[in-house]
This record gives structure tokens, C-alpha cells and sequence, in this order.
């Protein structure tokens, strides 16, 4: 019995509790949120909050000379993770930093690390970024239009395949060396100062099981509720009729057209299994009618203008009788 025990506990830990994505919205600084993620800083770097984007400068000099200025570091562990089906990271963020900053993991960076072999890290200035597997595998570079914001994303399924995204777009994929997140995974994240001066800016990082097409689940839960509803209208925002949504919306699309769009929204108050009934998109609200006073006083209006238009007429025609 008490193996039995040991072995149920060992399941129910090893797999991540309800609600199997975790985000950062940056509405709150990175080591004040439930559980913190461990920040870790050298020399001075500034940062502060503004419209849900975390804002971090980081300077050269205040500490010595280069190479090697400010740097604010943020770091979790994947453990609740492994062994997922699916995994996904995705974050948008911009930085006005240059890309010779590139060679020293600056200005800005992502890295989904681990002890083992698989790893999937990002470097990024203002209009490149590096993607990095492994130092033994070819290391990319692309180039982006500079100083907006990217969204870029991660999705691994099984073992068999990985995919990079830069906004919505897929810029490699392939057959990973092996599973991921796996032996003692990590994920990280960075702004730093090597040689120049820089400003990173982070609207959110998410990552976790990759929900499924059409669902309206965002997390991943079983439940279609409020958790999800504020991930499905940024969606709704972001695409609209015949636009497509783009990797990180699938589950919002239910009906496998690439869009979300209103239809979709139908299909989400469907789905919807959260008390009472979700507040309609902003997008998808229906104008109102008219109450019956505002009837009233635009009948009223239009008797009078065709009443006057008449009565113009009629004396127009008399004066020409006349
Ligand atoms: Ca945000
Ligand atoms: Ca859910
Ligand atoms: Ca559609
Ligand atoms: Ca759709």
C-alpha cells in the first residue's frame, strides 16, 4: 500500500496541476509574482512597469569597464513539465539594443536550458536574432525589422518535432536531438549590457502544454472560462475575418479556418463551461437598439423634415400657379 502511495504521489507531482500554461503578463515585476521567478542582477539596471510592458535599461561603465555593464536576470524551473506531450514557449518583446552586442548573450535573451544535450536559446537586438539548439548544430541568424515588437514561439511535440516562429512565421523545424523540457530544464531570461547601452522591453512570456486546436482551452484545463477568455480576445484582436491568427491561436479557432473571428466567439460561448456567461468580446458586441424614446424622437424628426418638405413644395407650386 505504501508503494502504491509512493507511486501515485510520484505521478501526481510529476505532472503539472490544472492550469498547464504559466504566464508573465509583466503586470507585476518578474519576483513579485505566485511562485517568483529568481532574479538575479549585476551592477545597477533600471527597470520599471508601464501599460502591462516591463521596462529594463541596462548601462555600460557604472561598474567598470567593458566588455560586461548592467544586467537583470530572471530564471524558473521547468520540472512541473517534463515528460508533457507538447511544450511551447512564447514571448513578445522588443529592444533597441545593436546586434555586435550579439556576441556576449546581449542585449536581450531567452534560453529554455537544461544539463542534458536539448536546449533552445534566443538572442536578440533590434533587428536580429540568434537561435541557438546546441553549440555542435548550425546556429541561425535572422534579420527583423527593428525596434517593434516580435513575437516569438517555441512549440515541441514529443520528441519528433520542433518548430521557431518569429510573428507567426516559421523559420526552422525539425527532429530535436531528444525530449524537452527534460534533466533539470530551465527557462530564462535576460537583458543585458555587453558593450553598449540598451533598453529591452517585455509585454509577456508564456510557455507550457500546447493547447488543443479548436478547444477554446487555453490552459489546458478542461474548462472553457475566464482564464481563457482574456488569451481569446487578444487573439480576436489580433486576427478578425479571414486574417490568420497565427500559430499561437489555434486553440481559438474552432472552426480550423485560420481566422478567429466572430463565428469563433459563438463557438467560445458554447464552449464556455465558467459561471453564468462570459462578457461579449468588445469585438463581437452587436450595437445596440435603439431604446424607444430614441424611435420615437427619430420618427418624430423624419415627419417633421418630410412634413416640412411638403408644405415647401406646396407653396412653390401655388406661388407658381400664381
Ligand atoms: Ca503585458
Ligand atoms: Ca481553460
Ligand atoms: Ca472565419
Ligand atoms: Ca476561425
Amino acid at each position: 500500500m505504501r508503494v502504491v502511495y509512493a507511486t501515485l504521489v510520484l505521478v501526481f507531482t510529476a505532472v503539472p496541476a490544472l492550469g498547464q500554461v504559466v504566464s508573465y503578463e509583466a503586470t507585476s515585476f518578474p519576483d513579485d509574482t505566485v511562485p517568483p521567478w529568481e532574479r538575479e542582477t549585476f551592477c545597477t539596471p533600471e527597470r520599471s512597469l508601464v501599460d502591462g510592458v516591463l521596462v529594463i535599461n541596462v548601462e555600460i561603465g557604472e561598474c567598470g569597464p567593458p566588455p560586461g555593464g548592467d544586467s537583470d536576470a530572471y530564471r524558473r524551473d521547468l520540472d512541473d513539465f517534463e515528460g508533457v506531450q507538447s511544450f511551447f514557449v512564447e514571448f513578445r518583446l522588443k529592444t533597441d539594443g545593436n546586434r555586435s552586442e550579439i556576441v556576449g548573450q546581449a542585449p536581450a535573451a531567452v534560453a529554455a536550458g537544461s544539463l542534458g544535450a536539448v536546449r533552445y536559446n534566443w538572442t536578440i537586438a533590434h533587428d536580429q536574432v540568434k537561435l541557438v539548439r546546441d553549440v555542435l548544430l548550425p546556429i541561425l541568424f535572422f534579420d527583423i525589422d527593428p525596434d517593434v515588437f516580435h513575437t516569438f514561439r517555441l512549440e515541441l511535440r514529443d520528441t519528433s518535432s520542433y518548430t521557431w516562429f518569429i510573428d507567426g512565421a516559421v523559420v526552422d523545424s525539425g527532429t530535436p536531438e531528444g525530449a524537452y523540457p527534460s534533466f533539470f530544464p530551465t527557462l530564462g531570461w535576460l537583458a543585458s549590457a555587453f558593450e553598449m547601452d540598451s533598453q529591452t522591453q517585455l509585454d509577456y512570456l508564456r510557455y507550457g502544454v500546447i493547447p488543443v486546436d479548436g478547444s477554446g482551452d487555453f490552459d489546458s484545463d478542461g474548462a472553457v472560462d475566464a482564464n481563457d477568455q482574456f488569451y481569446f480576445e487578444e487573439c480576436l484582436d489580433n486576427s478578425g475575418e479571414n486574417v490568420d491568427a497565427g500559430p499561437g491561436c489555434r486553440w481559438a479557432d474552432f472552426d480550423g479556418d485560420s481566422d478567429v473571428d466572430c463565428d469563433d466567439w459563438d463557438a467560445f460561448e458554447t464552449a464556455w463551461t465558467g459561471a453564468g456567461d462570459p462578457t461579449v468580446a468588445a469585438a463581437c458586441a452587436v450595437p445596440p437598439i435603439p431604446a424607444v424614446s430614441t424611435w420615437g424622437m427619430m420618427v418624430m424628426t423624419l415627419c417633421v423634415m418630410i412634413l416640412g418638405t411638403l408644405l415647401i413644395r406646396s407653396r412653390r407650386f401655388l406661388l407658381h400657379r400664381v
